[in-house]
């Protein structure tokens, strides 16, 4: 049924409720001598090209190419529309390697045709921290589909993170291959109801009109938590503490230190923003809450031409209620004009989705690791790692 995915190591359909399976790396490493030296064969009119999205031109062929190509709802009605300075922030944490942003070209024209990306992470996986890559941005031109294009760029990217001696990598995709350690859901929040109604994002509810549905999604105008304000510079030590103690939890998750904070949580406007609880009479952080911006494109809509989405990143509530400081997030993301905040039901959010008038998505996120097996699959409430 998969003819690339059954010859790669990860976790077959065949070997779920195997008892004999032991969880951990499915090959062991091999020596860098003798990973393949040279790139993939791509068919004759195609090159590889490593992207250096620091050059605003290559940001912005990735972007046309993204834009035009990327992910798509099942209906066909929306499709991401990652911004430059997401792309930039996504692919250039501490420590990344711009040899595994690669994309492929038409030689005779150069145009970009098709992209893949690693970014290196620290994953823990019960108690073993692993050396892994984070995959994303896979896209094929619409015009390429379906010609077997995607096993070469998957076995290019492999090889390249092979060169960096790591050999274990996540990913998550909206399609069910061998075998997700979870399967997550979206749930969305309506900020801006009439817009999402209109555009055919959500529905109005039976027996609902639009001035109930209106009110019914209506926040206060400012936050509620006394003390809660946007993360800065001089916080990073205290939110890797927080983020720390939080994640431990789960079975997989990120193993943040300060430098990851400080790239992946510090305010970028447009990019990620996090607030942080800071105590009026001790002055420590005690609650965290984090967003990132991911608009999509609407594709067919008079009025509007893009959906404003914030979605849920990392959240740490250890003194306010986990209600009353999402519900805080959600009144932020509101001032700001975003449409919709979404939310996977991954860590702690199935605590607060209900309640804060979340409704859950069609489609499904499945998480996947690379070179690595468990036993059995997780819940999502197992999972403390947010891909972006
Ligand atoms: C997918 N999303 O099953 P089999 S998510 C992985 N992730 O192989 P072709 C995928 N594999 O089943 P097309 C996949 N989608 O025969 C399809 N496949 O074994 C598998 N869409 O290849 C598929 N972006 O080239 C099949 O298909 C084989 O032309 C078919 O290209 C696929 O970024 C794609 O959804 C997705 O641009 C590029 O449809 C194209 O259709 C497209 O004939 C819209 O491919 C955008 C889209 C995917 C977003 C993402 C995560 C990717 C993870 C890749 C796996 C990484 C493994 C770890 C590597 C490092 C290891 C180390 C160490
Ligand atoms: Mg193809």
């Amino acid at each position: 049924r998969h003819r690339f995915w059954e010859t790669q190591p990860v976790g077959q359909f065949r070997d779920l409720g195997d008892p004999t399976v032991t969880e951990g790396p499915i090959e062991p490493p091999i020596p860098l001598s003798d990973v393949k030296p040279d790139p993939y064969t791509l068919p004759a009119s195609y090159d590889w090209s490593t992207c250096d999205i620091s050059d605003d031109a290559v940001a912005t062929e990735v972007y046309n190419l993204l834009t035009a190509n990327y992910v798509e709802d099942d209906e066909n009605m929306f499709r991401f529309n990652y911004s430059r300075e997401f792309l930039r922030w996504a692919l250039r944490p501490p420590a990344y390697f711009t040899a595994w942003h690669i994309g492929v070209r038409v030689k005779s024209s150069k145009k970009l045709v098709a992209f893949i990306t690693g970014v290196p992470a620290r994953i823990r996986v019960r108690n073993d921290v692993v050396g892994m890559a984070e995959i994303n941005f896979l896209c094929v031109h619409k015009k390429l589909r379906s010609k077997r294009l995607a096993p070469v760029m998957i076995k290019e990217v492999t090889r390249r993170v092979h060169l960096e001696n790591m050999w274990q990598a996540a990913y998550t995709a909206g399609v069910v291959l061998p075998t997700p350690i979870t399967t997550t859901q979206y749930w969305h929040r309506s900020l801006n109801p009439k817009k999402l109604i209109e555009v055919g994002f959500s529905r109005l509810g039976p027996r609902m009109t639009m001035s109930r549905t209106i009110k019914l999604y209506k926040l206060p105008d400012s936050v509620i938590t006394p003390g809660f304000r946007k993360m800065e510079l001089r916080d990073v030590p205290a939110v890797t503490r927080l983020l720390q103690g939080y994640l431990a939890q789960f079975v997989v998750a990120p193993d943040f230190d300060d430098a990851d904070v400080e790239h992946w949580l510090l305010p970028r406007e447009d990019v990620v923003e996090s607030y942080v609880v800071e105590c009026p009479q001790t002055h420590e952080l005690t609650d965290f809450c984090s967003f990132y911006t991911l608009p999509s494109s609407i594709l067919s809509n008079q009025n509007y031409s893009v959906l404003k989405a914030a979605y849920s990143y990392y959240n740490v509530a250890t003194k306010t209620p986990l209600l009353q400081l999402m519900n805080d997030a959600l009144i932020v993301a509101k001032q700001k004009e975003y449409d919709v905040f979404n939310a996977l039901d991954v860590m702690h959010n199935g605590k607060f989705l209900k309640e804060l008038k979340f409704g859950p998505g069609d489609g499904q996120l499945h998480y996947y690791l690379y070179n690595y097996r468990l036993q059995h699959p997780l819940k999502p409430s197992d999972l403390g790692l947010v891909l972006l």
